[in-house]
């Protein structure tokens, strides 16, 4: 049979080079934020890494796509194994990130305040590659920093050594399983019990979300018999998941979670029937405890949220060059650059902001940040996170139609992105909840100006920097620095009247609490860009960050609609298709 001569157009798929190499926002980043002598410390591992996202790691990410984890509840003789059976990707993610460090680099901090950046450079180049195995190390991070803050000698001896261990026959990831049926967000409403039976803590109950169920501990909540209701009365545990023969102890796998995305991450449902734990830090004062965690996931969710909207925007701009149609290359069509612009400029605002969090962690933690500094990561946590997940989600789905039909098509591998992007403004508190917290970190009355203050000074520090002027950045700079002022409006008028809930003034504050920390968010990104900006064009020549700067300018950053009492109604009649009172008439201006 001769072959067809129609159809015989193949297109080519776009491709990936060295991953550390080819990424210019990093690197130029890199070249700001370090000493020279900590960047050509760390630059051969990271070339390292980048080669293998880009190469190895990506080819096998492709060649393994439909394989998912397993639960194996039997053995072949009936005995309850409740074994979870991981994918390739992820046999080799485990030992990789163990051999490169990607959690114990923080924790060996060789690079004193620098180690953190360090740490999340290497998690940012190995998370696009790995199936989101970044959330067992997520967690792993979270429980090492949590244990060593809760001074649990005897935990810390027997946990911490595996979970910032490099030998992979030796390192162990930690679950953090919080969510009950009761609330994912409401953590307060948990229903596990903790019973002291002969001088052991047992937990009974059924955690409903456990991430990485495949992890040797996890530390988790749970309610003292006895204890009062809400965060309070719950106390933190640790757990070893498994006996020696790899048996779950006192625990159940129910079933794994059938999800939209993250669908190589086995997360499962977990029934505690007399798990044995071990108190943290005493008995009440659970959500207090778990909060070093919190702040750790949120950090990896967002250095998360970057890595996908790189690896998506790496694969589009490739492929916009393989790409004819029309009559040229779509690097070439002006609408398909303008909207490549505009992701582009997205993704290096969060990158700035995301980082800047990074930088400040490590700081903290090397005990180089003053009280000013400390309000300033408590506050851009939530901040940041929430910020660039949305923003993730937003870009990989751009990308997504960026490849056309192609795009939505699973085996080209791009589909998986936008599924497994979507969960960052979900997990580790969703976007409103997180608002909330940024709410929450900004404190009472009394002091939600001190912090507000520094928050206007982060913006003018990076906006300002040494005074050198630098053509083109004038606008951005003001559009930065008149979002935060509306945002400093509002947060003043709102938190007056929130103070008078008896009038609404509290609900007023809340139903503002998301648009008002977008606005944050997005207004330091602009200004920590225009900072980079102001670098990279006094020290590389390169105006591309200006560009982003003023490109991300015109994609907006504010998004504060001034506070009306009325607009309340608006949103109750809209959201609960109420009716909705003929609105009383305006005296005339
Ligand atoms: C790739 C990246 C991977 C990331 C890993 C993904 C793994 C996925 C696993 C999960 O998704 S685990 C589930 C994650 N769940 C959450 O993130 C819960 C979201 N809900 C919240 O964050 C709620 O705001 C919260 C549970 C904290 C509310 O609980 P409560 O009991 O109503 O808290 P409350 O009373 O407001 O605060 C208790 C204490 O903690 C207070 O301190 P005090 O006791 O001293 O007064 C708060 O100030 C403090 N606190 C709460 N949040 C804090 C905080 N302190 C500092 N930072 C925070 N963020």
């Amino acid at each position: 049979m001769s072959e067809s001569t129609f159809g015989t157009f193949v297109q080519e798929p776009p491709r990936l080079g060295n991953q550390y190499l080819e990424d210019r926002v990093l690197r130029q980043y890199l070249s700001r934020a370090l000493p020279p002598e900590v960047l050509s410390g760390i630059e051969p591992e990271l070339g390292e890494m980048g080669e293998l996202s880009g190469g190895e790691l990506y080819d096998l990410q492709l060649a393994d796509r439909v394989n998912e984890p397993r639960l194996v509840r039997f053995d072949a003789w009936g005995r309850r194994v409740d074994r979870i059976e991981v994918t390739e990707v992820w046999r080799r993610a485990e030992r990789l990130a163990a051999e490169a460090g990607v959690v114990a680099a923080a924790y060996e901090a060789k690079h004193g305040r620098f180690s953190r950046i360090h740490q999340f450079a290497l998690a940012y180049l190995f998370t696009p590659s790995t199936d989101i195995y970044s959330c067992p190390l997520a967690m792993t991070d979270g429980a090492a920093r949590t244990l060593l803050a809760s001074g649990n000698q005897e935990l810390i001896d027997r946990a911490v050594p595996h979970l910032t261990s490099r030998d992979p026959e030796t390192f162990w990831t930690s679950g953090q399983w919080m969510t009950e049926t009761t609330g994912g967000s409401d953590v307060g409403r948990s229903e596990t019990v903790a019973r002291l039976e002969d001088g052991e803590w047992r937990l009974y109950g059924r955690k409903w979300f456990t991430s990485a169920a495949a992890s040797e501990m996890a530390l988790t909540l749970a309610r003292p018999e006895g204890n009062p209701d809400g965060g309070r009365g719950l106390a933190l545990f640790y757990v070893e998941c498994r006996d020696a023969d790899g048996i779950p102890r006192g625990m159940r796998i129910q079933r794994l979670k059938d999800k939209l995305g993250t669908r190589k991450l086995p997360t499962a449902e977990i029934e505690l029937d007399g798990t044995p734990a071990k108190l943290v830090a005493g008995t009440d004062h659970g959500v207090r405890n778990i909060v070093p965690m919190l702040a750790l996931t949120r950090t990896w969710n967002g250095v998360s949220a970057l890595a996908y909207m790189r690896r998506g925007l790496a694969l589009a701009r490739d492929y916009a060059a393989r790409r004819v149609a029309f009559g040229a290359p779509l690097a070439e069509k002006p609408l398909h650059v303008d909207t490549l612009a505009g992701l582009q400029a997205d993704f290096e605002g969060a990158f700035h902001l995301v980082f800047r969090v990074v930088d400040l962690l490590g700081r903290a933690e090397a005990g180089e940040l003053d009280e000013d500094g400390e309000r300033l990561l408590r506050v851009l946590t939530p901040v940041m996170k929430l910020t660039s997940a949305r923003q993730s989600v937003a870009v990989t789905s751009e990308v997504v139609e960026a490849f056309g039909g192609a795009g939505y098509v699973e085996d080209t591998g791009i589909p998986a992105l936008l599924r497994d992007a979507q969960v960052l403004s979900i997990w580790e508190g969703t976007t409103n909840v997180l608002a909330l917290d940024a709410l929450r970190a900004l404190g009472g009355a009394e002091e939600m100006a001190a912090v507000w203050r520094v928050v206007e000074e982060e913006a003018r520090r990076a906006i300002e920097g040494n005074g050198a002027v630098v053509e083109g950045l004038a606008d951005p700079a003001s559009a930065a620095l008149a979002g935060l002022e509306s945002a400093g409006i509002w947060l003043r008028e709102a938190g007056a009247r929130g103070s008078n809930a008896g009038a609404g003034g509290a609900d007023a504050l809340e139903a503002g609490a998301r648009r008002f920390a977008l606005t944050v968010g997005r207004c330091l990104e602009l200004a920590l860009l225009v900072e980079q900006a102001r670098w990279s064009a006094a020290e590389t020549d390169d105006h591309r960050p200006a560009a982003a700067a003023r490109r991300l300018a015109a994609n907006g950053v504010d998004l504060i609609l001034a506070p009306n009492p009325d607009r309340l109604e608006d949103s109750r009649a809209l959201a609960n298709d109420l009716p909705l009172d003929r609105p009383e008439p305006q005296p005339a201006e």
